[in-house]
């Protein structure tokens, strides 16, 4: 059981790719971009970018011009495998394992998502944006090895869908040739751990910042996914629980359209190996604010930190 859940995560992760025909023939030509800027816009539930990219780091400014809430997670696939083996292998178990959550028959769920191919668990989540809201523009440096990576989104729609089987879900391919970029230099730096939570060492005052996440360890949580860091501006009368409960997936209204009220999600980075650091801009305003991690029970974990902005 715990392997088929193990499994399912790493399934839920990734959620894309191919087929095992290696024929690199097959492959588009590359279409190399030299500026450290890679623009990734959503007008719907799409991902329009380049398709080729320089490995090394990388700074992605994602732009949500929808009127959903997205992200986008890079997954590195393993040799041979595709978005096509994803669609055909992936998205059957996770599709039906949604649908028995939402009827509350959790068993019928994990039965479906122990369907998973054994590939799946192969996939390296290599980071990404954090959450952002509709008309939210959020920018994140990531660095990528090179070879094949899935970008995806698998927030979910209103009826339970996830965005992967409605196009949130592109090939990405990394050259071997370096892009020769460093990293930025952050104004504030966070870590994360499975132990020890999300945290900083800063006050926080109105302006633009750089903050890098160092990812000191990485596990499986409770809903398949590891953790990861998500900056969220809160209105007067956010509730909390609510935002808790949302962030977890694998609950019948996680991570779903709507959003929870008084909540606007400004990026972050995505779910990273242990060991990696990840970079994102965000301008903060006064206010009051949260860095929340997309797994189950956040505050107990240290992973809901809420913070003020004043002048
Ligand atoms: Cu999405």
């Amino acid at each position: 059981m715990k392997t088929k859940l193990i499994l399912i995560a790493i399934i839920f992760i990734c959620c894309m790719s191919c087929k095992t025909d290696k024929k690199q023939n097959n492959l588009p030509e590359p279409e190399i971009k030299e500026s450290n800027l890679i623009e990734i816009i959503t007008n719907n539930m799409d991902f329009q970018s380049i398709d080729t990219i320089l490995s090394g780091w990388n700074t992605f400014e994602y732009i949500n011009k929808s009127t959903q809430a997205h992200f986008f997670l890079l997954d590195k696939y393993p040799e041979g495998k595709r978005l096509k083996n994803t669609i055909e292998e992936v998205w059957p178990p996770f599709d039906n394992g949604m649908e028995f959550i939402m009827q509350g028959k959790m068993d019928e769920a994990m039965s479906e998502f122990g369907k998973l191919p054994e590939w799946f668990g192969q996939i390296v989540f290599t980071g990404g944006s954090g959450l952002v809201s509709p008309n939210q523009t959020s920018i994140t440096t990531v660095k990528l090895e090179p070879g094949l990576y899935i970008m995806e989104c698998y927030v979910k729609m209103a009826n339970g869908k996830f965005h992967t089987s409605m196009g949130m879900a592109k090939e990405l391919y990394v050259l071997e040739k370096d892009s020769g970029y460093s990293p930025p230099n952050a104004d504030i730096h966070l870590t994360i751990s499975s132990t020890e939570g999300i945290n900083y060492d800063h006050e926080f005052t109105p302006g633009d910042y750089i903050f890098s996440v160092y990812y000191k360890d990485q596990i499986v949580h409770e809903n398949f996914v590891g953790h990861d860091v998500n900056l969220v501006k809160l209105a007067n009368n956010t509730n909390l629980e609510k935002l808790e409960t949302w962030m977890n997936w694998a609950t019948p209204t996680g991570l779903m359209d709507p959003l929870p009220e008084g909540v606007i999600f400004l990026g972050g980075t995505n779910d990273s190996p242990a060991g990696s650091t990840q970079y994102f801009k965000a301008s903060l305003e006064s206010g009051n604010y949260a860095f929340i991690s997309e797994v189950p029970h956040t505050s107990k974990k240290g992973m809901l930190k809420t913070f003020t902005v004043s002048e």
